[in-house]
């Protein structure tokens, strides 16, 4: 069978929606397929070499392999690309084989790999391979450990994969650039007995950043903390998939981060154990249970956890502004501060004024605001109760009965059981004994600077 017949083969078993595209006519070179859509792909069962149970990438896709002569043959393309953030805003950004973050990469213990890298980026790049063993100039440490691999050359990477886990990749050159572009990807070793540390559902992504000002499509590369796009796999809520699950299945989730700070990963409704790291499986004598964990920059997770409780459990960044779209954090707060009587005039000044927060945030979560264009709305989705009010590092487990073993389709929204919900107190309403109000400003007697529009800092 010809390589490119093998490719469709594999493409037609797991590849659904894919767009794949032959790029290298020589022999020599394996292809390297495309995907240009979000969707999440089902897991790509292994159709040659060693058996094992595949992941699954949330809103991504794992990389079909060659075979050749006992080596595992995979093909990067690091290039620029389209990613749409969340339906209504796309994303130019740089990342592999199509998409940002690029494939997943799934091999065996044991597996002599050999990835191609061709470089379809304006400027040099090199891959490293984040936790392997392997020889020292395969780890991809431009300057250090090999040139850098120019514009438009292909550059060849050999090693055993040695131990099982959870690893990433990304490039060890201009890496603020490259990084905060959206070039990494996910890489997973899979144990040789395919029976070690089974689950049942194994998802994988990777924690991103992004700063892209409301109506642009382009990342502000040298930003270091201040980023507006939270994301799992470079997707933001109500982008990112569902994790759906089986009742009782037995889940793992493994989450690298490859963003400028740390991100407390929160799950609701069930405990879980942190299984592994990018340093390999945890002693299970030194587990404990948790319902957050916290990834630092530049680390890995695996957690698990068996899905016994039915329904539609959020799963979540715990810094409450990693779950907001794009806003101006520099908007002020107005909780407590009355508005009457200055909207219209400051309207008159500018017609499409509107006053924001002064009974919390809330209003912004149902609020149809004008707003640029490719710019996402900064709480958004709506629940079968209302408005989400929700965005970024935000989605949710949904456990549910009778799924088939490899169903990932959103089952949309739990039906709850009668009796089961939060509900209205509709009794008498009791004397409520409440804290006495603060006081209006001017009763203070402090005094607050303006700066008039005139430029002088006044007294009022
Ligand atoms: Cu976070």
């Amino acid at each position: 069978m010809s390589e490119r017949r093998r490719f469709l083969t594999q493409s037609a078993a797991g590849l659904l929606g894919a767009a794949l595209v032959s790029r290298v006519g020589a022999a020599s070179l394996p292809e390297a397929p495309i995907r240009t859509t979000p969707d999440m792909a089902p897991p790509l069962f292994p159709s040659n070499g060693r058996p094992y149970n595949p992941v699954v990438t949330l809103n991504g896709w794992s990389l079909p392999w060659r075979m050749n002569n006992g080596w595992k043959e995979f093909h990067l393309v690091a290039e620029p690309v389209v990613r749409q953030i969340a339906p209504g805003m796309d994303a130019h950004l740089w990342g592999y084989n199509g998409q940002s973050p690029g494939p997943t990469i799934e091999v065996v213990e044991g597996d002599k790999v050999r990835i191609f890298v061709t470089n379809k980026l304006p400027e040099h790049t090199s891959i490293h391979w984040h936790g392997q063993r392997l020889p020292n100039g395969m780890d991809g440490v431009g300057g250090v450990t090999q040139p850098h691999i120019p514009v438009g050359k292909t550059f060849v990477y050999e090693f055993e994969a040695k131990r099982p886990g959870t690893f990433m990749y990304h490039p060890h050159a201009d890496e603020m650039t490259q990084m905060a572009m959206g070039m990494m990807g996910f890489w997973v070793t899979h144990p040789r007995d395919p029976k070690f540390m089974r689950v049942d559902r194994d998802f994988v992504f990777l924690l991103g950043a992004f700063d892209i000002d409301p109506g642009s499509f382009t990342p502000r590369v040298n930003t270091m903390l201040d980023f507006n796009l939270f994301t799992f796999n470079t997707r933001v809520f109500p982008g990112i998939d569902p994790l759906v699950v089986r009742h009782n299945d037995r889940v793992r989730i493994r989450v690298g981060n490859l963003t400028m700070t740390n991100h407390p990963i929160h799950l609701h409704g069930h405990e879980f154990e942190v299984t592994g790291t990018d340093g390999g499986w945890t002693n299970p004598s030194s587990r404990w249970p948790e319902v957050t964990a916290d990834i630092a920059v530049g680390q890995m997770r695996a957690v698990e956890f068996i899905a016994d409780e039915l329904g539609d459990w959020a799963f979540h960044c715990h810094k409450s502004h990693h779950t907001m779209n794009p806003m101006g954090h520099d908007v002020p707060t107005m909780i407590g501060v009355d508005h009457r009587g200055v909207v219209e005039k400051i309207r008159r000044l500018v017609p499409e004024y509107m006053v924001m927060g002064e009974r919390g945030m809330a209003d912004m979560g149902s609020m149809e605001m004008p707003l640029p264009d490719n710019t996402l709305p900064m709480m958004t989705g709506t629940g079968q109760y209302g408005p989400i009010e929700m965005g970024g590092m935000f989605t949710m487990v949904k456990v549910r009965q009778g799924l088939a073993r490899d169903d990932y389709k959103d089952p949309g929204w739990y039906k709850h059981p009668p009796g089961t919900v939060a509900y209205e107190w509709t009794g008498q309403a009791p004397a409520v004994q409440q804290a006495p109000p603060a006081p209006p400003a001017a009763a203070t007697k402090r005094v607050l600077k303006v700066r008039k529009p005139g430029g002088h800092a006044g007294h009022h």
